[in-house]
């Protein structure tokens, strides 16, 4: 997996250039491992050039040609732009497909978009991608040619039709976003679909998100709850500590550097965050970029505040997670930071606080209401049993008394004059 050596000359010595490469590689095997593929072979390839051909210089081609035929390898990920010629021709030299930084994000947005508004931005920025490799290419013949792209040629009419088509489809898809977004902001408090409190996992890739998911979820703290085990694999129910159910819901990693045409995919994917009634923010606390990535995550939570994407409310809503302790030696020797939580993934050391902290913030955004519900009620009672937690509750002749801790959305629902009959609520 070749790398692009980014311009850091600012950092000055060749061991901190060094861990930027390794953290930066490690980043890239990160995204690799989320669709799926198994990375077997790694290279950090430093550039003194780019090669209009390839890339990298001939030498690098031959030598990882011979290691990936060794081991078979089907897909390479070049982390690193590549041009529609780059690509074919290492595509022949390697004998195997060979995807560049953009196209394999582009793959991973895909993957995981899951509203409407997600997926359009995802397939606009795909077509955006195809569109620039035509020109690219085109661009390409032309020089061929010696420079005369008026004389035409089947490649080129083909190529024009190709650019008409997806044009015509970016004009299309733009028309519907603007129309899912209109729609959105009429809507918002209408597309919660769960029915319990979501915590949602942000970060970088690699920050261990999807390491704390799952020894969350595995924790005797936060016993797995099945009655989630349809919903997708990015999503699990869990129990509190309190008894409280929630959902735990993982998110697409934020990526260093993420090349500017999929930023608005990115920022779509994230569109979950947004119904979050708890958002976990998970830090690589022994990452050497740490400061500059937590910087980076709350600039772009403050932006989707700007569009309307999310509600100005988030830093109360937020946690920070400082992640990999045990690579600093333990949860105590983690630097302390005011609301901030140490805890290791692997080892579990931290979870049990977390889970506190996680239950401790669901319960501040929760209200307290009570209520007098007649003796034949008991549809309503069931569901306020369901969707909050019952502090008090006394019966007399003239009913049940209860006194219940409420999502606002739930009270607000829960107190709804009835559209139905009574009990129906839900
Ligand atoms: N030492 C250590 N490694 C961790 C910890 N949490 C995650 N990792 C490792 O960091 C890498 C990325 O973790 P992953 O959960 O895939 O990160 P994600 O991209 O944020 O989902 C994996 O190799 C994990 O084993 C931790 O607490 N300590
Ligand atoms: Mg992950």
């Amino acid at each position: 997996m070749p790398w692009e050596k980014p311009d850091r000359s600012h950092e000055g010595n060749g061991i901190d250039a060094s861990r930027a490469a390794e953290a930066r590689l490690a980043e890239a095997v990160g995204l690799t491992a989320s669709i799926g593929l198994a990375v077997v072979h790694t290279a950090i390839l430093p550039l003194r050039a780019r090669k209009p051909a390839t890339l990298m210089g001939e030498g690098q081609v031959s030598i990882q040609g011979t290691a990936l035929t060794d081991q078979e390898v089907a897909v390479v990920v070049v982390d690193a732009q590549l041009s529609p010629v780059q690509q074919r021709n290492l595509e022949k030299a390697w004998g195997c497909k060979v995807i560049d930084r953009t196209g394999l994000i582009l793959d991973i947005f895909g993957e995981r978009a899951r509203t409407r508004e997600g997926s359009l931005q995802v397939e606009l920025a795909h077509l955006d991608y195809q569109r620039s490799r035509l020109v690219r290419s085109w661009t390409h013949l032309e020089r061929q040619r010696g420079g005369f792209g008026f004389l035409g040629g089947p490649g080129e009419t083909q190529i024009e039709a190709d650019r008409r088509l997806i044009g015509d489809r970016i004009v299309r898809l733009k028309k519907e976003l603007e129309q899912v977004r209109r729609t959105r902001l009429l809507h918002r408090s209408a597309r919660k679909r769960v029915p319990f409190p979501v915590v949602a996992l942000v970060g970088y890739t690699n920050a261990g998100k999807s390491t704390l998911f799952n020894a969350m979820t595995g924790a005797e703290v936060m016993a797995k709850d099945q009655l989630f085990a349809t919903l997708d694999p990015t999503m699990r129910g869990v129990r509190l500590p309190s008894g409280r159910r929630a959902i735990l819901s993982d998110t697409v990693g934020f990526i260093s550097e993420l090349p500017t045409e999929l930023v608005a995919a990115f920022r779509a994917t994230l569109e979950e965050v947004a119904e979050a009634d708890v958002i976990l923010h998970i830090r690589d606390i022994s990452h050497p970029d740490s400061a500059a990535q937590r910087a980076d995550v709350l600039a772009v939570l403050a932006d989707m505040v700007e569009d309307g994407m999310l509600d100005e409310s988030w830093p109360n809503r937020t946690i920070e997670v400082l992640n990999k302790a045990d690579l600093l030696g333990g949860v105590a020797a983690v630097p302390a930071r005011p609301g901030a939580i140490p805890v290791s993934a692997v080892t579990g050391e931290g979870i049990a606080a977390l889970a506190a902290a996680i239950d401790a913030r669901i319960a501040e955004g929760m209200d307290v209401a009570d209520y007098n519900l007649p003796p034949q009620d008991g549809a309503r009672l069931a569901w306020l049993y369901q969707h909050g937690e019952v502090i008090e509750r006394s019966d007399d002749g003239e009913g049940v008394h209860v006194r219940v801790r409420l999502l606002p959305a739930d009270r607000a629902r829960f107190e709804r004059p009835a559209t139905r009959t009574p009990g129906s609520v839900n």
